[in-house]
This record gives C-alpha cells, sequence and structure tokens, in this order.
C-alpha cells in the first residue's frame, strides 16, 4: 500500500474574495449581496477582513514559505463590473493581473472562481439566480474574464451551488432570509447549473488556453438510527443536496431515480421547478467538457423520517448544541452520538469523504480528476496575552482533523480515485459569512485589528506534509 501523496499533489489554500479581500468601498467596486445585509444585521462587517486587497504579497510570501504550491482565489464580479454588466472597471482589472501575477511568481498556482456567494446587489435585487438575464450577464462576465486573465490556467464556475440556495432559500441565513422555499431552492440549483454549462461550453468552444470545472460541497447523508425510513429520508435529503446537482454537472441529465425523490419533495411542499426548452441540451453538452471538479468535503448529515412541519434553527454563534433542522416532506437531521461535533454542530467524521470520493468516482466518471478544493476546521481561537511576534498558536485538532481527511484521501487514491490536491479552507483566517470573525479556519492567524499574522502550528505541520509528501 502506497503511503505518500504523489510529488505532483497540489497543495494548496483557500480563500474567497469577500470573506478575504476587503476595501469594499473602494476603487469603484459595486456592491455586493452582502453589503447592506450585513450592515443592517449589525453583526460584523465587510471590512477589513483579512485585507487581502492590500496586504496579498504577504499572504502569497507566508503561503511559498510554508510549501503551499496552489491558491484558490475568487474575483470579485463587481470589482469589475460594479452592477454585474456594463463598463469595466481598470482598477479592479489591474488588481486581479497583480495579485495573479504575484501568486505565478512564487510558484502558488491560481485556481480562480468566477462567482462565490458574491452575486452584484443589482443583479441581487432583480431575483439573483432565480431570474434568468443574469445568468446572461454571468456568461459575458465569465467571456471577459477568460478574454482578459490569460495568465490563468485553472478557473472555477461557481462555489457550492447548494450552500447558496440552500442557505438563501431554505436555512435562511443568507439574503434573502427565506424559509423552506422549496420552489426558490431547487430552481436556483437548475439555472446555476445552467449558467456553469454554458461557461464551460463557452470556453470550450472559445478554445481557450486552460482547464475549467465547477465546486460542488458533497455532504453525504447517513440514516440513524439505520432504518428503512430513515434510509428513505436519507436518500430524500442526499437528491436534493448532492444527487441532483452531480447528474445536472457531469450525466446532463436528472436521472429518473432522482427526478422521483425530488417530485417526491416538491409535492409534499407544494412547489414546482421549470425547466426550459434547450435547457437539457446545454447541461448534456457541457456533462463531458469538465476538465476537474472541485470536491469542498465539511460533514455528513444523519438523517431521521419526519412527517411533521419544516422547522429549523441555525447555529451561527457556536453554541454547541443549538442546531435543529426538520424538514417537511424529507426528514429531519438527527445527532449521532458516536460522532464528534464542533462548536457549531459540524459532524467530525473523515469517512464520509471516503465514501463520497468512493461514490463520486464510481458513478460519475465525467468528473475525470478531483481535487479536494475545501476542507478545514472553523475554532474559536485567540491570541495569548503575552504574544510575541513568533507566537505560534496551537491548533492541534486542526492538525488532527486535516491528518484524517488527507488520510481518507490516500485510502481512495489507493483504491484508484483520480484525486489530485488538496486545498485545506482556509489559508488565512477570515470572516465567515453566517458566523462572523470568531470562527477561524486558517494555516495563519490574523489579528483583525492590527491585521498582523502570525503561524499556526497547523501551518508548520502542512509544510512538512508537502516536503515528504
Ligand atoms: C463553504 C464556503 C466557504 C466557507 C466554508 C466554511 O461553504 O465555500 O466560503 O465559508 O464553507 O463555512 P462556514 O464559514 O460557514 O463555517
Amino acid at each position: 500500500r502506497v503511503k505518500k501523496l504523489p510529488k505532483d499533489f497540489i497543495w494548496g489554500g483557500a480563500t474567497a474574495a469577500y470573506q478575504v479581500e476587503g476595501a469594499t468601498k473602494v476603487d469603484n467596486k459595486g456592491k455586493t449581496m452582502w453589503d447592506d445585509y450585513l450592515k443592517a444585521q449589525g453583526r460584523f462587517a465587510p471590512d477589513p477582513a483579512s485585507d487581502f486587497y492590500h496586504l496579498y504579497p504577504e499572504d502569497i510570501a507566508l503561503s511559498k514559505k510554508y510549501g503551499l504550491n496552489a491558491i484558490r482565489i475568487s474575483i470579485s464580479w463587481t470589482r469589475i463590473f460594479p452592477k454585474g454588466y456594463g463598463e469595466p472597471v481598470q482598477a479592479g482589472i489591474d488588481y486581479y493581473h497583480r495579485l495573479f501575477k504575484e501568486c505565478i511568481d512564487n510558484g502558488v498556482t491560481p485556481y480562480v472562481s468566477l462567482h462565490h456567494f458574491d452575486s452584484p446587489k443589482t443583479l441581487f435585487d432583480t431575483g439573483d439566480w432565480l431570474n434568468r438575464k443574469n445568468i446572461d450577464y454571468f456568461v459575458d462576465y465569465a467571456k471577459f474574464c477568460f478574454d482578459e486573465f490569460k495568465e490563468v490556467k485553472h478557473w472555477f464556475t461557481i462555489n457550492e451551488l447548494i450552500s447558496l440556495a440552500y442557505s438563501q432559500y431554505i436555512q435562511g441565513n443568507f439574503p434573502p432570509n427565506h424559509h423552506f422555499d422549496v420552489t426558490s431552492a431547487i430552481q436556483a440549483e437548475h439555472n446555476e447549473l445552467l449558467a456553469h454549462a454554458r461557461v464551460v461550453n463557452l470556453f470550450k468552444d472559445g478554445n481557450y488556453d486552460g482547464k475549467i470545472g465547477l465546486i460542488h460541497v458533497l455532504q453525504p447523508v447517513y440514516p440513524y438510527p439505520n432504518t428503512p425510513e430513515n434510509q428513505h429520508a436519507a436518500d430524500l435529503s442526499d437528491a436534493f443536496m448532492n444527487a441532483f446537482l452531480l447528474d445536472g454537472t457531469f450525466k446532463g441529465e436528472y436521472t429518473e431515480k432522482t427526478m422521483k425523490l425530488i417530485k417526491e419533495i416538491l409535492d409534499a411542499n407544494d412547489a414546482k421547478l421549470d425547466i426550459e426548452p434547450g435547457d437539457m441540451d446545454i447541461l448534456k453538452q457541457a456533462s463531458t467538457r469538465n476538465d476537474y471538479f472541485g470536491l469542498n468535503y465539511y460533514q455528513p448529515s444523519f438523517f431521521a423520517a419526519y412527517n411533521g412541519n419544516s422547522t429549523n434553527h441555525f447555529n451561527g454563534t457556536g453554541e454547541k448544541g443549538t442546531t435543529s433542522f426538520k424538514f417537511k416532506g424529507v426528514g429531519q437531521a438527527v445527532k449521532n452520538p458516536d460522532i464528534p461535533t464542533t462548536d457549531w454542530d459540524w459532524n467530525i467524521y473523515p469517512e464520509g469523504l471516503y465514501d463520497i470520493l468512493k461514490r463520486v468516482s464510481a458513478e460519475y466518471p465525467n468528473s475525470k480528476e478531483i481535487f479536494i478544493t475545501e476542507n478545514g476546521l472553523g475554532l474559536k481561537e485567540e491570541l495569548p496575552d503575552n504574544v510575541t511576534d513568533d507566537t505560534i498558536i496551537d491548533d492541534d485538532k486542526r492538525i488532527d482533523f486535516v491528518d484524517q481527511h488527507l488520510a481518507a484521501i490516500l485510502k481512495a487514491r489507493n483504491e484508484g480515485v483520480n484525486v489530485n490536491g488538496y486545498f485545506i479552507w482556509s489559508l488565512q483566517d477570515q470572516f465567515s459569512w453566517a458566523n462572523g470573525y470568531n470562527k477561524r479556519y486558517g494555516l495563519f492567524f490574523v489579528d483583525f485589528a492590527t491585521q498582523k499574522r502570525y503561524i499556526k502550528k497547523s501551518a508548520l505541520w502542512y509544510k512538512a506534509l508537502a516536503d515528504t509528501k
């Protein structure tokens, strides 16, 4: 059994524009769907975040120093097109050229997403992904980026279609905060798949130099306890969270098995899905043209049957044990007492990553090559009172978490799964969309008050791994 990862394995760190850049009001940047929302909510602000807009040279230098050979970055659509369309802003274009150059000059390959949860406010106001006109604007923006940023060779269209749809319309913790609006959620999933497919087709038809794919977060769903009723609830949740999107991306059709489950959910919620003529042809054409698949994995869920109305409580503060989720026509999330959880009630279960890798590889061969584009552990971390420049933040829990997940990747690789890279979420500490600044994931600690970076023990460990494989 091979105990090593290959020489050319990608060791990356992940970021997202809005979570790291800060500088939301400079250089004619347009508002995203978050600016006014966060202000009204009053819990935390998107400025300064990790001030990556100004401090990127420091973070790239740290990446290089600690053995990373890749970084996930997203382009903020509204830095280039403040309204999502119209005349591009030169300052925004220049910023991304500078950033990509800094990465490339330091041997830290940029893997670039076009959309990471930050829809332009103007388009959000007209329905976000539910408005098909906004798909046209996204395709135009993508084409602009491919023509402009020739130095980028690794693209992702959209990050985590399900998280956006689910957080906006089911769980209600992203704007516009709808709860269990099943029609909007499933329609947003379909429309985002369509947007992705149109961009992939454009990229391939245009013979651009480089590779392209998209990112799904996958959340395996296990019945608990294991009974036939609970298995059915798990299957329903899986169809909604995973299978619908995987089918649409890599099969170019929603299989009969998936649609039967989806239909059961739609019927129970008086919901509907509109698929327009021609949509499925576009998905079909793109389904074999993805060069790779970005797979984000954090946790599985455990499901039991449930017959009541939908209710939920989102744990956005790290007060352990406060999560609840009951979805009419699907089932309820339950706690499996054998599985440890984080302060935000996320299940820690590395085997779930192995299971989902095996499944993607067996059922979705069009995924071709897999990168784990996010995986990591959110913790409440603080600087010690006697902090000095050389202070190293102890994060053994994170090391243990990543170690176990890399072991799951190695196991899957040894059984033939083509997984060739790992991007830890996250590179440096940044803010979390619905949790704020006290949920830290970084290899590098950011003191948000001074913007000073400190090393965490996990960064030293990550470097040793990257060096020795
Ligand atoms: C993913 C997102 C990231 C990031 C991460 C951690 O869904 O792509 O942007 O935030 O999850 O999630 P959270 O910040 O909610 O802990």
